[in-house]
């Protein structure tokens, strides 16, 4: 037979699965995903999930049931109605909502909070032997110097020092993870958005803060410890750099997907003032 496993990508008869790198993981006995209420011996996760081939993430549980209602209308009649119910009922962390092939999921505000939501659910789909996934982080972001409700697909995420890289804390050492992502999935993507009338889309560097006030140079939080003038240099300075737009999940996300062997693709909208800064 021509059946190949090939371990550097994961693939198995040119399918594509989803890689966990930890070695604990198969000598345990049973996996509970304390944040998603789910778990291997309480749920049959291949039959719930193995047929999932988009996964859509996004920072709010109302805004993530919405998108996967627009989704369940327009995959087309199927069973069970007109209404879908939370997955993850039974905790209040994340929401989650599945339609077809596609899984729609909440994950907070943040690098901690969409990072424990990331590893349940790529522990998720390896369980559940799912092949062949796209991620898609769809959040809320503010644009730098681009027009209020723009759509900015992420080719690039970087971190606060415009550089491509997130840097993880484990133990009590700083290890440092690539954020490149698939940069023919952003083009794929920015081609849809062309045929789509009025929808102002573009490709740009995204860059991931740890802080939505000092850290985006707010001058409108409890602590603000730079002038404007500082502020401005800063955003001009990631602007040349190629950002145009700043969020806070994007650099976990695409290092973490990239690892697990998932394609990924962070996109977000700009917010409409005053989250957008104009740079003048
Ligand atoms: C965008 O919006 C949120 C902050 O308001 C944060 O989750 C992000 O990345």
């Amino acid at each position: 037979s021509n059946r190949s496993m090939r371990p550097d990508r994961n693939t198995y008869d040119g399918k594509s699965f989803v890689h966990v790198k930890n070695p604990y993981l198969d000598t345990m006995d049973e996996d509970i995903l304390y944040h998603l209420d789910l778990g291997t011996k309480t749920h049959n996760l291949p039959e719930m999930f193995g047929d999932v081939k988009f996964v859509c993430v996004g920072g709010s549980p109302n805004r993530m049931k919405a998108f996967a209602l627009f989704m369940h209308k327009e995959l087309g009649p199927v069973e069970g109605g007109e209404d879908i119910e939370d997955i993850c009922a039974g905790t209040d962390r994340y929401c989650m909502f599945k339609t077809g092939p596609v899984l729609c999921i909440s994950h907070g505000m943040g690098v901690p909070s969409i990072s424990i939501m990331l590893h349940e659910l790529i522990k998720l789909l390896h369980h559940a032997r799912c092949c062949d996934v796209t991620m898609i982080r769809m959040g809320t972001s503010g644009g730098i110097g681009i027009a209020p409700g723009s759509v900015v697909i992420t080719d690039t995420a970087v971190d606060s020092f415009f550089k491509p890289q997130f840097e993880q804390v484990i133990l009590d050492n700083v290890v440092t993870r690539s954020t490149e992502l698939d940069k023919e999935l952003a083009e794929e993507l920015f081609n849809c958005s062309k045929k789509i009338p009025n929808f102002p889309a573009l490709i740009g560097h995204t860059m991931c803060t740890y802080d939505f006030y000092e850290g985006q140079g707010r001058l409108d939080g409890a602590l603000c410890s730079f002038s404007r003038e500082n502020k401005l240099d800063y955003l001009t300075r990631a602007y040349k750099a190629g950002v145009r737009n700043i969020e806070m999940e994007s650099t976990v996300f695409a290092a973490m997907c990239r690892l697990c062997g998932l394609k990924a693709f962070p996109i977000s909208i700009n917010a409409i003032r005053p989250v957008t800064w104009e740079l003048l």
